[in-house]
């Protein structure tokens, strides 16, 4: 088993110490961070698939979370060390939409814009598509990122492209909307 390997599987097993000293031990081997992200999504989606099938429950879930939180936390001074270009690029605003707090994809897109050059503003989870929006106005944000993970929760996306689209509103704000499965590109009325 390579040491890329063993991390996904740390992650995957829930186990927070193990996975954190994988981590350093593939990005001391030299694997490239977005290499060693990339596995270990698709480790966390292999979970979600396994919590579909009913062979792991919440618990499991839960705890490969947080292992994979342990593990972006450990990792993020290298992937700001790997970053080639920091000149400002602009300013974004991001969330998780209301009734969703899956935020660890949310969190990786941060690292990644912060490192080349975004400045980000996190409202963290379960965040009212209004509430973005009028954030993206109060601090005046190039972009909006709003972050679903479940079908029931996307349609909050959309509320927010609404609002952004609406008469008298923030209708000039590009909008990125992330999923695994969706993302769109949205142009500067709102629309997808
Ligand atoms: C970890 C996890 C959890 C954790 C979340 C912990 C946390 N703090 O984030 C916990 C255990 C809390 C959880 C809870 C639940 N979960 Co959950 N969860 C997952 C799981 C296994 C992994 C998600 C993840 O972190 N992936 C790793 C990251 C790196 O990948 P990512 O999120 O896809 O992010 C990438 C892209 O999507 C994109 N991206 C993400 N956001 C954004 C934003 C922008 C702007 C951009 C540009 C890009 C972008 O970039 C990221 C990096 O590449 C998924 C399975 C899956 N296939 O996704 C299920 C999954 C999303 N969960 C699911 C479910 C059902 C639930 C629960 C309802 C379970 C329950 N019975 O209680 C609850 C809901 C809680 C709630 N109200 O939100 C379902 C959703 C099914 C559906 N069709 O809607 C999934 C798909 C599992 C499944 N197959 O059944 N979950």
């Amino acid at each position: 088993m390579s040491n890329l390997d063993n991390l996904v599987k740390a992650v995957m097993d829930g186990d927070v110490t193990t996975a954190v000293q994988a981590a350093q031990v593939v990005v001391d081997d030299g694997v490239p961070v977005g290499t060693l992200i990339a596995a270990l999504t698709d480790g966390m989606r292999e979970i979600g698939e396994q919590f579909a099938r009913m062979e792991i429950f919440l618990p499991e879930m839960m705890t490969a979370a947080q292992a994979m939180k342990a593990v972006l936390k450990a990792l993020e001074p290298a992937m700001k060390e790997q970053a080639t270009e920091v000149q400002a690029k602009g300013v974004v605003v991001i969330a998780t939409v209301e009734g969703d707090m899956h935020e660890i994809g949310k969190d990786i897109v941060i690292i990644m814009l912060e490192v080349h050059g975004f400045e980000v503003h996190d409202m963290g989870f379960n965040v009212n598509a209004l509430d973005i929006v009028n954030e993206a106005v109060k601090v005046n944000a190039d972009i909006i990122g709003a972050s679903a993970l479940m079908t029931t929760t996307m349609p909050q996306q959309k509320d927010v492209i609404e609002i952004l689209g609406g008469e008298g509103s923030a209708g000039s704000l590009p909008c990125d909307i992330g999923r695994r499965a969706s993302y769109q590109r949205v142009d500067r009325r709102g629309r997808c």
